[in-house]
């Protein structure tokens, strides 16, 4: 294959796909995912926040023009399959309000419906958010907006159950939680909407999510209980409740993101937590990524509450490039982050060694049956140092040891290994002496 031809064939096989862990889409804003399982696939469909501009929306909020849809069969590639919806395509929308909220989207008798909120440009109907459907053949569209939002929904945040009946409900927010049950056709109410009064009543609640397991329907949703947003969750006997409050999902971001806002799905029998941070906008919290942790529950059907990790779900290609400063655990000196970049921050991450000793711990890393042979490094470095690669703990086997040398350049440093590691492994990065040493990403050849 000629060398333009092979380039061309490579950047096919790449373009539009996302390598990440958490936040596990790092190219650009996104926000409130609603994870799905769809066939062999899970599907999110966030919301897109961009940066505030003159003219485009409301200064220092949330500023959201349309929607994209992502998946991925190993939560660690994910496809973006670019826009489904936009707000001056949607009939009923005010197409300059920047306000297309947390959707979501389900499955039915064939067709997907995807339910998101936004702003009417008819005042005279309803002042406000309300929530519109979209219908689409497959899960990445085209979706095909209705006229009209669904009559009498006042509010934000849709989220859909369809119980073992075949009963579907449409559950949303507006400072309290509302349900109703939803028609056949999945698009009108077949009853008046009530507020779910048995969860906190102090303190904002929105975003509600609704699954079941065993028997046991599950109503989470993030609330104020304190300064901001945590996510909790009731648990009842019918998905329209009565609900009694059961305890907390996530606890408040610990860097202080307002907003936190999820969905739970089991895929291949693990079930999972997608929910939001702003990572890579530490100092604007309408501006955030998606992210996805395995949830567990306890004997008696309660949650186990989920730690927000780096390293997210899912494995790492050990012949990718492996961004180390999402890691799985550090010693408690001498390992830092920063961003690579702070003028471009969608650059990611780098992780800075400068401490004899300190270590680095990336969980699930995948050689497969191919025998690793070297190990590259992208590095840069003040005044140079030494970088070894371990498996199984800061003090296991030594697979590669390499001089990293005095060069603010970013450089890449090869060894050969001294083991063949396959399968699937635990690494270990450690500083070896003095000196200091920043990492962008580490491959394996
Ligand atoms: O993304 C805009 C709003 O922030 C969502 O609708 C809420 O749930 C909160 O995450």
């Amino acid at each position: 294959m000629r060398k333009a031809t092979l380039c061309c064939f490579l950047l096919a096989m790449y373009a539009g796909k996302l390598f990440a862990q958490n936040p596990f889409i790092t190219d650009q804003f996104t926000a409130d995912p609603s994870a799905r399982v769809f066939g062999d696939r899970v599907y999110v469909y966030p919301s897109h926040d961009i940066p505030p501009a003159p003219g485009k929306g409301r200064a220092n909020w949330f500023v959201m023009e349309d929607y994209r849809v992502f998946s991925s069969t190993n939560l660690t590639d994910w496809t973006d399959h670019g826009v489904i919806i936009t707000q001056n395509k949607v009939p009923w929308v005010k197409p300059d309000s920047y306000s297309m909220w947390a959707p979501d989207c389900v499955y039915r008798n064939g067709k997907y419906y995807f339910y998101f909120p936004s702003t009417s440009k008819d005042t005279t109907k309803v002042k406000g958010f309300t929530i519109g459907v979209a219908v689409a053949d497959k899960p990445t569209g085209p979706f095909v907006p209705q006229s009209e939002p669904i009559a009498n929904v006042k509010g934000i945040d849709p989220n859909v159950f369809i119980d073992k009946d075949g009963q579907a409900y449409l559950y949303w927010s507006q400072e309290h939680i509302y349900g109703a049950r939803l028609k056949e056709n999945m698009l009108e109410l077949a009853s008046e909407p009530f507020i779910l009064g048995e969860l906190p009543t102090k303190g904002l609640k929105e975003g509600p999510y609704v699954f079941e397991r065993k028997g046991i329907y599950y109503m989470t949703y993030p609330h104020v209980e304190n300064k901001i947003e945590r996510l909790e969750y009731a648990i009842g006997d019918n998905p329209l409740g009565p609900f009694k409050y059961a305890g907390v999902i996530m606890d408040e971001s610990p860097t202080g993101c307002w907003t936190n806002h999820h969905s739970v799905i089991n895929f291949k029998n693990q079930w999972y937590l997608f929910y939001h941070h702003n990572d890579l906008s530490p100092d604007f919290d309408k501006n955030r990524s998606i992210r996805a942790d395995s949830l567990s529950f306890n004997e008696d059907g309660t949650i186990r509450k989920v730690i927000p990790t780096l390293r997210g779900v899912g494995l790492t290609s050990a012949f990718g490039k492996i961004q180390i400063d999402r890691y799985s655990g550090i010693s408690n000196e001498g390992v830092s982050l920063s961003f690579v970049d702070t003028a471009d921050r969608f650059q990611g991450w780098k992780a800075k060694f400068s401490s004899p000793d300190a270590w680095l711990q990336y969980n699930n890393v995948d050689f497969g049956k191919i025998k690793a042979k070297s190990v590259a490094l992208m590095v840069t470095s003040d005044e140079g140092g030494t970088l070894q690669i371990r498996s199984n703990s800061p003090a296991g086997p030594v697979l590669a040891e390499l001089t990293v040398p005095a060069s603010r350049t970013w450089t890449p440093i090869t060894a050969k290994l001294s083991g063949a590691p396959t399968g699937i492994q635990h690494l270990y990065i450690t500083q070896k002496g003095a000196g200091v040493a920043e990492v962008d990403w580490i491959a394996f050849k």
